[in-house]
């Protein structure tokens, strides 16, 4: 049957009937669906970062009230950014079902939801501390090409809707081609949906060209050589036979912890480090640069603030890079200066001590490669900064791209501004790796094993107790340097039954960690890591 037909029959009846509940509601998430595609396909196209997706996830990371974040780390882990990806994509579905829905008669409610997120798009752009006007582009074809979508298919569903109440006007049932308009409405639906998937695929792929990977790739050819290797790992420097991680930390499992939906790709041929404030010479490093200084390789152990009691977000690299003593003495610090404040290429900002940095022997860097390779790009490729005995948000700046002398009065960081204390040293510390909790191990002699740190300064010992009963001296593993993790074992007799252990380190300063358990925020967790067991 054609249009006119259509609206002969219409006509008939006197009004447009309203299309169906399925159908408005359809129209309206699948127009939300073409507004995100095609939002990310452009933003593929000029600014990767400027997808509506990326956008309002990462304002929604920003405005996250610290508790409720710590909570996604400790629930999620390192998923928490797809479960907050997910997030956003069920609450889009329930917005658009439920305004779809309620929009039978009229379009009104469904473009008003399409506007209205298109506003929260735009306004989540603006927000990034690195919006730039092209930014717009992918904020704007967003609602456009929702209101398209869902204009079109609400036609495609008048006429289902028009047909279905020609098919009850007995003289029409005879030339009637039953459901035509509805599969139509199937088909448009399905196109725009496929189209939109396509889309965002495209904007996905289109957003690699950044060649970070290819960028990375040549370096990798070119094989970075540390000028000072660090000395070779003695044996006996993990207990992992019994439990315990292996002493360097593999890159793919080393733990992630940053505020970036999806990690910047940059590339190490654009790459500019600008260092500036209260220097006496303001400097612009590029990578070629970095590659003309000395080249230290550093085993150091990165530890996280939001790490509990106990907890994973710690692990060991060979650090390859520059002195960054040596890059401040170029540029000559202004001694009233006591705050490095530096900011990453996604507009993350981090402040360091600078007495911390310069500090006799300080083994702090600018690290351009790890455990042999180049800096992956989830650990910040092509530069970020290593400053032992500081927790990662003070002091470990992943894709770095600026560096400005100031006071802690001048400026207040990222996660500082979020209520976590400007200063935070790393805690002595201790986990047990086995027995893990709630596990069975024979009962009699058994070993248990874990990790201790105290960086900078160093373990001197690890005890251990069951039950309660007394601390017994484990063994260490050989000490590699102070700025690293040491592991400890023990040989244990335990009874048939329900036992609990529990571990503490004593540093080199003869400080033994404090038994009082505190939360991460604001300067890292306190306590014993306690683990019940069964000896059967
Ligand atoms: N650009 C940027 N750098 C960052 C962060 C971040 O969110 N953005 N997080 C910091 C934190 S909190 C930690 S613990 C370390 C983690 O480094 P990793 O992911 O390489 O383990 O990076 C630090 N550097
Ligand atoms: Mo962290």
């Amino acid at each position: 049957m054609n249009r006119s037909d259509t609206e002969t029959a219409t006509g008939a009846r006197g009004r447009t009937p309203p299309i169906s509940r399925l159908h408005s509601a359809v129209a309206c998430v699948v127009a939300v669906v073409a507004a995100v595609g095609a939002g990310h396909l452009v933003a593929g196209i000029v600014a990767p970062d400027s997808s509506p997706l990326f956008v309002v996830g990462s304002a929604v990371i920003d405005i996250t009230p610290a508790p409720l974040k710590e909570f996604a780390i400790q629930q999620f882990g390192e998923d928490n950014k797809s479960v907050l990806l997910g997030s956003i994509g069920v609450t889009l579905l329930l917005l658009a079902i439920v305004s779809g829905s309620l929009s039978r008669s009229s379009a009104a409610l469904s473009v008003t939801l399409i506007l209205a997120l298109g506003l929260v798009g735009t306004v989540a752009a603006a927000s990034r501390p690195t919006f730039a006007v092209g930014w717009l582009a992918a904020a704007v074809t967003a609602p456009v090409a929702g209101i398209l979508a869902l204009l079109w298919l609400r036609r495609a569903a008048r006429r289902a809707a028009s047909e279905n109440a020609a098919s009850e006007m007995p003289k029409q049932v005879t030339w009637h081609v039953p459901d035509l308009g509805r599969r139509s409405f199937l088909v448009s639906s399905t196109a725009v949906a496929v189209g939109a998937g396509a889309a965002a695929l495209g904007g996905s792929l289109l957003s690699q060209r950044t060649g970070a990977e290819q960028s990375r790739d040549a370096l990798r050819a070119l094989s970075i050589t540390p000028n000072v290797p660090a000395p070779p790992i003695p044996a006996g420097a993990d207990f992992a036979a019994d439990g315990t991680p292996s002493f360097i930390t593999p890159n793919r499992d080393f733990y992630r912890v940053d505020t970036a939906l999806t990690p910047p790709r940059l590339r190490a041929d654009a790459w500019q480090l600008r260092i500036h404030g209260m220097v006496d010479r303001e400097l612009f490093l590029t990578f070629d640069d970095l590659l003309e200084l000395p080249l230290y390789e550093r085993t150091i152990t990165l530890v996280c603030v939001s790490n509990e009691v106990g907890g994973p977000y710690i692990s060991n690299a060979n650090f390859i890079g520059v002195s960054l003593p040596d890059v401040l003495n170029e540029a000559g610090v202004n001694p009233a200066s006591n705050q490095i404040a530096t900011t990453s290429s996604d507009g993350w900002t981090c402040g360091t001590p600078v007495d911390a940095v310069m500090a006799e022997g300080s083994n702090a860097m600018l690290a351009i490669g790890m455990n042999g390779d180049p800096l992956p790009v989830a650990h910040g490729f092509p530069v970020r900064m290593v400053v032992p005995g500081l927790y990662g948000y003070v002091s470990a700046t992943k894709w770095l791209v600026d560096m400005e002398l100031t006071t802690f009065d001048a400026f207040t960081p990222y996660w500082v501004r979020r209520n976590w204390a400007a200063r935070a040293p790393v805690k002595t510390m201790s986990r047990i790796d086995r027995p893990r909790s709630f596990a069975e191990v024979p009962a009699g002699r058994f070993i248990a094993a874990g990790i201790a740190w105290a960086q900078p300064t160093g373990i001197a010992r690890v005890e251990v107790r069951v039950d309660g009963g007394l601390w017994q001296d484990a063994d260490l593993s050989s000490e590699v340097n102070n700025d690293t993790w040491r592991m400890w074992r023990i040989e244990l007799d335990v009874s048939p039954g329900n036992h609990r252990i529990e571990c503490r380190a004593t540093d080199r300063d003869g400080y033994t960690q404090t038994e009082q358990r505190v939360p991460p925020i604001p300067d890292g967790a306190t306590g014993w890591h306690s683990v019940a067991f069964r000896a059967e």
